[in-house]
C-alpha cells in the first residue's frame, strides 16, 4: 500500500513543544522503516507554519486543520493511504474533512475530548475536538476548513474512555455518541460497530495513544490508568477493520518527555502497522 504520512509537530500552536515533539520523535524511532518493512511504500510530509506566524490557541489550531484537510485530501486523490501524526486530537477535524465521505470515527482516547468552550475547565482547544467534529463548538471557524461537515453523532464511538470532566458527561450522556469503556472493550466494540457501520461506508481511525494504560505505556503527562493493553487494541482494530474498511488513522498526544523507556513510542509504532495492514487488507 502506498502510505502518506502527514506530520503536524504542534501542541497549542507550539512548534515541537511538549506534545509537538511526538510526531518527529515516531520518525526518529524508525516508524517509516518499520512500515516499509511491512511492504509499504511511504512519503512523509511535514506541516509547517510560517516562522514568523503569529501563534493564537484557537486560530492556530485551525490552521493546522485546514492545512491537514488539503494534505489529507491530496493523498487520498492520489490513492495513498493517510496517516496524520499529530500533536493535538482537534487536528482529526482537519482530517477528516480530507478524508469526505461518509466516514464514521472511532476515537481511541482516555479522555472523551467532548467539552465545548462552555464546559472546559482547563481551557484546552484539544478537549474540544469531538464535540467540535459533532456540531456543537466552534461553528463559525470550521467553515474555514476545506470540506468539513459535522459527523452525525450516531457514526462516532469513544473506546478506551474513562478520565472524564463533570460538564462534559453530561453532554455526553445526552449526545448520541457510542462509548465503549475501557474495561468493555471485549464485550461491547463489536455492537459498537455494528451501530456505526449501518450508517457510513469507511472509518476514521484516532488513536490519542493515552487510551493506552499508563502502566502499559506512558504517552503523554494526562496518562491515565484503567486504559488498553497492547491485546485490547489488536482486537478493537481487528474488530473495526472487520466491520469498515479502515480510510485513515492517526497517532496523536505523544509527548517523547514523558515516555520515559521508549515502551510508548514503540507501542505507537506497532498500532500504526496494524492499522495499516488491516487497511490495506479492506
Ligand atoms: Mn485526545
Amino acid at each position: 500500500m502506498d502510505i502518506q504520512i502527514l506530520a503536524v509537530p504542534y501542541d497549542s500552536g507550539n512548534h515541537r513543544a511538549r506534545m509537538g515533539a511526538g510526531p518527529e520523535a515516531l520518525l526518529r524511532a524508525g516508524l517509516e522503516d518499520a512500515l516499509r518493512h511491512s511492504g509499504h511504500t511511504v512519503r512523509t510530509k511535514i506541516a509547517e507554519l510560517p516562522a514568523d506566524a503569529w501563534i493564537a490557541e484557537i486560530g492556530t489550531g485551525f490552521e493546522l486543520m485546514r492545512m491537514l484537510s488539503t494534505g489529507v485530501g491530496e493523498a487520498v486523490q492520489s490513492g495513498r493511504f493517510p496517516i496524520v501524526l499529530a500533536g493535538n486530537c482537534n487536528t482529526a477535524i482537519g482530517t477528516l474533512s480530507g478524508l469526505g465521505g461518509a466516514t464514521g470515527v472511532a476515537w481511541f482516547d482516555a479522555h472523551a475530548d467532548f467539552n465545548t468552550p462552555d464546559t472546559t475547565a482547563s481551557g484546552f482547544l484539544d478537549g474540544t475536538a469531538v464535540a467540535t467534529i459533532t456540531g456543537r463548538c466552534w461553528r463559525s471557524l470550521v467553515t474555514t476548513i476545506p470540506e468539513f461537515h459535522v459527523v452525525p453523532d450516531h457514526a462516532v464511538c469513544l473506546i478506551g474512555v474513562r478520565d472524564i470532566d463533570p460538564l462534559e458527561d453530561e453532554l455526553l450522556e445526552k449526545s448520541a455518541v457510542a462509548v465503549v469503556r475501557a474495561e468493555a472493550v471485549r464485550n461491547d466494540i463489536r455492537r459498537a460497530l455494528a451501530g456505526i457501520a449501518e450508517h457510513v461506508d469507511q472509518i476514521y481511525v484516532h488513536i490519542d495513544l493515552d487510551v493506552l494504560d499508563a502502566a502499559v505505556a506512558r504517552a503523554n503527562t494526562y496518562a491515565v490508568g484503567g486504559g488498553l493493553t497492547l491485546d485490547d487494541m489488536h482486537y478493537a482494530l481487528t474488530e473495526i477493520a472487520a466491520q469498515l474498511p479502515i480510510s485513515g488513522v492517526t497517532l496523536s498526544a505523544y509527548d517523547p518527555a514523558a515516555d520515559d523507556d521508549g515502551a510508548a513510542a514503540r507501542a505507537a509504532i506497532e498500532l500504526l502497522s496494524v492499522a495499516a495492514g488491516l487497511a490495506d487488507r479492506a
